[in-house]
């Protein structure tokens, strides 16, 4: 007789609540390099003098039920690792939800970041990221996280499964500022500014 196919709402996975450190034989994982982060940073002159398979982040999430589900939930854990592009720090690439009434809840595990949330028409404001710190995302709202420590930044996310990711529109109409280190600091700065 075959064994019976577990669902992935049945394989066990755990978190080590240490480290953000999702298991699982049903986690997923993804990767993004500086190379597939082009275009995101504003100083692409820097960006280009960097070495394009350097690592900025990874997500590793677990799908209990097929994407798209109505009514089901996802999981995820994102570590983002530190360093700057120029003076902008190493940030996701950001994104909304396809679903713009599709909400999320953060918190952070450990290190030092900023996460950054940006309107429909990209006025951008931020929310300091620190251990415990915990963060709700509405549903309309775009959102990219940037670590702004010297530490690896481990954040854990619940997103509805009919979510979706939206990329395009960010590209477009995204954000109206970007975060960089001003004197040591983590400063909003507007695109149209003089900075840097
Ligand atoms: C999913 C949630 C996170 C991000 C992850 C990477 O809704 O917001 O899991 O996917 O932090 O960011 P991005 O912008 O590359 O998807
Ligand atoms: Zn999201």
């Amino acid at each position: 007789m075959k064994p019976k196919q577990r669902a992935a709402e049945e394989s066990p996975v755990s978190i080590n609540w240490s480290t953000g450190l999702l298991l699982g034989s049903s986690v997923q994982e993804r990767t993004k390099t500086l190379g597939q982060l082009r275009g995101i940073f504003y100083d692409a002159d820097s960006w280009s003098q960097m070495d394009l398979d350097t690592t900025v982040y990874c997500v590793r999430w677990w799908q209990p039920v097929p994407e798209n589900t109505e009514g089901g939930l996802f999981w995820g854990t994102t570590t983002i690792e530190p360093g700057l592009v120029g003076d902008e720090y190493f940030m996701t690439h950001g994104h909304c939800h396809q679903q713009r009434n599709r909400a999320e809840i953060y918190s952070t595990i450990s290190g030092e970041g900023a996460l950054l949330l940006a309107d429909a028409e990209g006025h951008t404001s931020m929310e300091v990221m620190t251990a415990g710190s915990t963060h709700y995302l509405r549903g309309e709202i775009a959102h990219r996280v940037a670590n702004v420590g010297k530490s690896p930044l481990v954040f854990v996310a619940c997103w509805p499964s009919d979510a979706g990711h939206d990329y395009e529109t960010i590209a477009t109409k995204g954000f109206l500022a970007r975060l960089i280190r001003c004197h040591g600091v983590p400063t909003l700065l507007r695109n149209d500014a003089n900075g840097s």
